[in-house]
């Protein structure tokens, strides 16, 4: 069963008969038409289905690249593991996971005594996630750590593998990994320990869920300046939190995190608060009590989303949330950043696995449909457009389990300070650069099967709207773009440095790779360019760097990506189509903030035309009047 086909209790079962509809239409492409003209206008029109199998075992790149780089033992479990898991997701999570998509949560506001009771009702087939998320250990798996630096690696790659199955319960686990990764920062404390264990438990019945509450009326981004939310603390040492939460996904979940400033019991904001970024501080609650009855919270309505309709995103008001605070005061933005790490990791993972659902139905309906007398897959120039998204897929992937590498290592104690520096420069590098990838792939994917691809009850639309929130929560491109610069003036440099020295070190082992030298070669021009370009900034001003950050965040992503392509192609077992995706990625243009600085776009003067061009009057005129 797959997603991509649709239900039969929808009213269309395609897979009885199929052999005989593909006989017919193969014969019409071929010419060998026996059918009566009238019989065949009358004739349904039937396009075959892609069929794709266990997930892990179609995937050769991750398979290459578990080979490579896991240790022979770890390797044994994990391919055994995955396998099994590649089963169950295409025997049941994808069936349950469709079942989410056509069962959206409804808010039920009242009883039918007209008492307000504000439930959240999720289908059977969310709840059914929720245990299998558990019994697959698939927020466990990271914090169990059986296999040391390797154990973040394995749980990236069943979320992989999960995500695009999931019916979006992908959601609420990267908020729950970011809350047990919280709670694990700061040392598990007593009061803490029993909701650690839930969020990172294997037993369903006991497994718990977690939101991220951060977004208010005023914006999403500047969360210090747009938080509203108070805290007022009670005789016992808890707080009350009082605020409207305007976008909070996963609102069924059993606890959250979430930011508020501390007050006075006259109102005023604490002095010690306003130390802080913003002086918020932040905060632990459960959403419900024991007895089902929610804290103090009232479910103002749900969000009508383009996609991700399969999970609740709700507007809530706090009104006396009991609460416990778990941050230092006033270091709420600081302390909920180890959170919104893992969920940009998160969302990487994401993006990669829409990416390579897409293609993958798409490689399999070329081997299927036919167009023009012969199959798709031999039409050089479909293969050319899904070559091209393949290369980026690839790109994106080697990015994430680089990062999760990483990851690994610095939750084990393993990580040098320069792979520390480098995993928080990457996460903002990785989530931007493959959120924007993801939407444009998935949108080419979609086309790549003409009208069908655009079909609802193919699923594909599905996995393009999901994908399409990717460049936008969880921090927009240019939020992240900043990020890139705070991690490197917050390292003073040494992240950047970290990040040279890392892909010098990746191309140096390609250097005897016959095939690799062009690709080579480019990305050293790249670095050299970039290199300028750092020179160059570092005596303009901080507009140039503002301006510049995307670009620059680009550039950095296109460079770290080839250099672990090239890297990936240069291992001994390498094939030919490992050096081509690495080739035509370098080819690219790897450095465009580079370009952009010989063309003054990071200049004062260039923002001056920017705004005048969105407001549509020329600088010329203007300055007349
Ligand atoms: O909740 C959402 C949707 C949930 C769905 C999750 C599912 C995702 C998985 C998908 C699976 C497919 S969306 C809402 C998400 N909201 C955001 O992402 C917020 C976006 N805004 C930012 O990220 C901003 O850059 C802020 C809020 C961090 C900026 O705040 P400030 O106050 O201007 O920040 P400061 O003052 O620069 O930073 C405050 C402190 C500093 O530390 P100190 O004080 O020691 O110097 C920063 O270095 O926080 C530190 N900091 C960080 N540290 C800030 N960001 C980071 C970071 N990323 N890592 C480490």
């Amino acid at each position: 069963w797959e997603r991509c086909q649709p239900p039969s209790h929808r009213g269309v079962n395609r897979s009885a008969g199929q052999g005989q509809h593909l006989g017919v239409q193969e014969r019409r492409a071929l010419g060998g038409l026996e059918m009566p003209l009238a019989r065949r206008e009358m004739e349904p029109l039937f396009h075959e289905r892609p069929e794709t199998g266990n997930q892990y075992l179609e995937d050769a790149l991750l398979r290459s690249y578990l080979k490579t780089h896991l240790p022979a033992k770890v390797l044994q479990e994990v391919d055994r593991d995955l396998e099994r898991f590649g089963n169950r997701l295409h025997r049941q999570i994808g069936a349950l996971g469709w079942e989410c998509e056509l069962n959206p949560p409804v808010l039920r506001q009242y009883d039918a005594w007209g008492r307000r009771v504000d439930h959240i009702v999720t289908c059977s087939a969310w709840r059914r996630m929720k245990e299998i998320a558990a019994e697959e250990g698939l927020v466990a798996e990271a914090y169990e750590r059986r296999y040391s630096s390797w154990s973040r690696l394995h749980q990236a790659v069943k979320l992989y593998l999960f995500s695009s199955f999931s019916g979006g319960f992908n959601c609420p686990l990267a908020m729950t990994d970011g809350a047990a990764k919280v709670i694990e920062s700061l040392g598990i404390p007593g009061s803490l320990k029993n909701a650690f264990g839930h969020l990172t438990s294997r037993d369903p019945n006991k497994f718990w869920t977690s939101g991220q509450w951060m977004t208010e009326r005023r914006g999403g981004s500047d969360v210090a300046n747009g938080t509203e939310t108070v805290a007022r603390k009670q005789p016992d040492g808890t707080y009350r939190l009082y605020g409207f939460k305007w976008f909070t996904s996963a609102a069924d979940s059993d606890v959250t995190l979430t930011l508020a400033r501390i007050v006075d019991a006259a109102g005023q904001v604490k002095q010690s608060c306003l130390m802080g970024s913003g002086g918020l501080s932040l905060f632990f609650l459960k959403v419900r009590d024991e007895e089902g009855k929610l804290n103090n919270i009232q479910v103002q309505r749900l969000k009508d989303k383009l996609g991700t309709r399969q999970m609740a995103t709700a507007e809530l008001w706090l009104d006396g949330a009991k609460a416990e605070l778990i941050s230092a005061e006033g270091r709420g933005v600081a302390s909920i950043s180890n959170m919104l790490n893992i969920t940009r990791i998160h969302n990487v993972i994401g993006a990669v696995a829409s990416m390579r659902r897409m293609l993958s139905l798409s490689r399999e309906y070329t081997r299927r449909r036919v167009a023009f007398g012969k199959l798709l897959k031999d039409h050089p120039l479909h293969m050319q457009t899904l070559a091209r998204m393949e290369v980026q897929t690839r790109g994106a992937f080697l990015l994430l389990m680089d990062m999760v590498r990483l990851l690994g290592l610095a939750e084990t104690n393993m990580a040098s300070e320069q792979d520390q520096l480098l995993l928080r420069l990457l996460v903002p590098v990785a989530k931007l650069y493959t959120g924007k990838q993801a939407s444009a792939v998935v949108i080419e994917a979609m086309e790549s099967f003409g009208g069908q691809g655009y079909m609802e009850d193919t699923g594909l639309p599905v996995i393009v709207r999901d994908a399409l929130v990717l460049s936008i929560w969880e921090g927009t491109t240019n939020i992240l773009s900043l990020d890139v610069l705070r991690s490197l003036s917050k390292s003073q440099g040494q992240a950047m440095a970290a990040f040279l020295s890392s892909v010098r070190s990746k191309l140096e082992l390609a250097l005897s790779t016959g095939g690799l030298e062009p690709a080579v070669r480019q990305t050293r021009a790249a670095l050299g360019r970039l290199e300028q370009f750092m020179r160059a900034a570092g005596s303009k001003g901080a507009l140039t760097m503002e301006l510049a950050a995307r670009d620059f965040s680009y550039t950095l992503a296109r460079t770290y990506t080839g250099a672990l392509l090239i890297e990936h192609a240069a291992r001994p077992d390498a094939s030919s189509t490992d050096i081509a995706a690495a080739r035509r990625w370098c080819s690219q243009e790897l450095c465009p903030v580079a370009a952009g600085l010989d063309n003054g776009s990071y200049e004062a003067e260039a923002a001056l035309v920017d705004g005048a061009l969105v407001d549509g009057a020329s600088p010329a005129r203007t300055s007349r009047l």
